[in-house]
């Protein structure tokens, strides 16, 4: 199937988005900035939105008729890109017997037991609908279980829009944080401890000053790009929270079932008390969830006092989605997704030719970001070329290629990426180099 990248680094071909437009013209008329998630408005990369009329395998097909290598994924869940047949399959037969039902399920108890097949840290789960909302419940029973209300977050992760956690540090070294978003209690943010990731002295002073419930991270951070943790900073993550008497949480949201069968919690030996899942674990329907040891899990209504429910938590279709994404990652996938990454990172990296640009990559994830030093940190990122990453993503979606509109997001690769799409998308990418450098 060939796309606009396929013809290579010519000069930057118009893209033709009429109906984008119009469709966007409406949409600005009933929905908040026209869309229904902030990063999908484009806002990043000046321009406006594209908008999608069908996936197939690893491409995008708008409303326009352009196609695209896809490198969002639906940022995450797509692992093996759009419309797998296996998933559609599982899903429609369970669409066949119903939608919902408000009640427990087969299903769900064998998704649950998957989890915990790759995840020994997760022996018992809850399922959401939303990353954000297993985010909350995980801080709910960390905040339980300690009788603590603090909380431990990094400067550039994103755990979803948990009032709490949309926070950004005070002034100095204060601990407590004040809101990063319009609506936010202040309340709220100052029970958050904003710290630098990636910075030691800084993690072990707000512990001191205000012993937390909970550390949250993402172990591999991709909400400001994708930034890896530095040689065992994770495992000073675990040490210091025991310190603490504070739990730690990974949010896997990302990660999980991505960069290893067992997520980063597995490639890095690094056990978290509560894990937060989503993305993959739906297959592309909406599913998350919380889970960790079974002394906090059992805290959870109706086995314990903290309450959290969801009406279409553990939806049967989101389960058989999910259930067929995983049943279908197996080790050679794994080893073929890994590969596959560092493989395009290498060549994303020399298609740059003397621009300066940092690819960054983990199994599954990578980012490229136009800055002269590594970035291992969110002050590190944000001083990133920020006008020539937006000028960049316009020439790739110009050329067939569709990345994160964002500096502060990573390219999802997926199983469904072929050879062929992976050869114009650094051809593409290579003009789109290329563009820059001529000004
Ligand atoms: P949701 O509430 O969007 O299902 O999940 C929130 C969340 C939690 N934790 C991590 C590590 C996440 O990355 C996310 C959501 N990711 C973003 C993209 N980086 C979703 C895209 C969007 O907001 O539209």
């Amino acid at each position: 199937m060939s796309t606009p990248a396929s013809r290579g680094a010519a000069a930057t071909p118009a893209l033709r988005d009429e109906r984008s437009s119009e469709l966007y013209r409406r949409a600005l008329d009933v929905m908040p900035g026209g869309v229904n998630s902030p990063v999908r408005a484009m806002r990043a990369i000046g321009r406006d939105p594209l908008f999608i009329v069908r996936g197939e395998g690893a491409e995008l097909l708008d409303v326009d008729g352009n196609r695209y290598v896809d490198y969002v994924c639906s940022w995450g869940p797509l692992i093996h890109g759009h419309a797998h047949p296996e998933i559609l399959a599982a899903v429609l037969a369970a669409a066949e017997r119903g939608t919902t039902f408000g009640a427990p399920t087969e299903a769900e108890v064998e998704l649950a037991a998957e989890v915990a097949r790759r995840m020994p840290a997760v022996p018992m789960l809850r399922m959401t609908s939303s990353g954000t909302e297993a985010t909350m419940s995980a801080l709910r029973v960390a905040r339980a279980a300690t009788g603590r209300d603090a909380i431990v977050k990094f400067a550039g992760a994103y755990h979803g829009h948990v009032d709490g956690l949309l926070a950004q540090a005070g002034s100095g070294l204060a601990t407590q944080a004040i809101p990063a978003s319009a609506g936010v209690p202040a309340a709220a943010a100052a029970a958050t401890t904003v710290v630098p990731w990636n910075d030691p002295d800084a993690l072990v002073a707000a512990l001191r000053e205000r012993p937390p419930a909970a550390i949250v991270a993402e172990p591999y951070p991709a909400n400001m790009g994708l930034v890896p943790p530095q040689p065992g900073f994770l495992a000073l993550l675990r040490e210091q929270a025991d310190a603490a008497g504070a739990l730690l949480v990974f949010d896997e949201v990302i990660s999980g079932f991505r960069v290893s069968p067992g997520g980063a919690q597995e490639l890095e030996g690094v056990t978290p008390d509560l894990t937060i899942l989503g993305k993959v674990i739906g297959g592309g329907l909406p599913a998350a969830a919380y889970g960790g040891r079974r002394d906090l899990m059992e805290l959870v209504a109706p086995a314990g006092d903290v309450y959290q429910a969801g009406t279409l938590s553990g939806n049967p279709l989101a389960v058989a989605a999910g259930l067929a994404a995983l049943r279908m990652l197996d080790e050679p996938a794994y080893l073929r997704l890994a590969t596959m990454t560092e493989r395009l990172a290498e060549d994303l990296r020399r298609a740059a030719g003397m621009r300066a640009v940092q690819v960054q990559h983990v199994p599954g994830l990578l980012t490229v970001f136009f800055s002269e030093e590594p970035v291992r940190s969110y002050a590190d990122a944000a001083a990133c070329d920020l006008d020539a990453y937006a000028a960049w993503c316009r020439g790739l979606l110009a050329r067939g290629v569709y990345a994160p509109a964002s500096q502060f997001e990573a390219w999802f690769p997926s199983l469904a990426h072929t050879e062929e799409q992976l050869i114009a998308t650094v051809e593409a990418a290579a003009g789109a180099f290329a563009d820059l450098a001529a000004g």
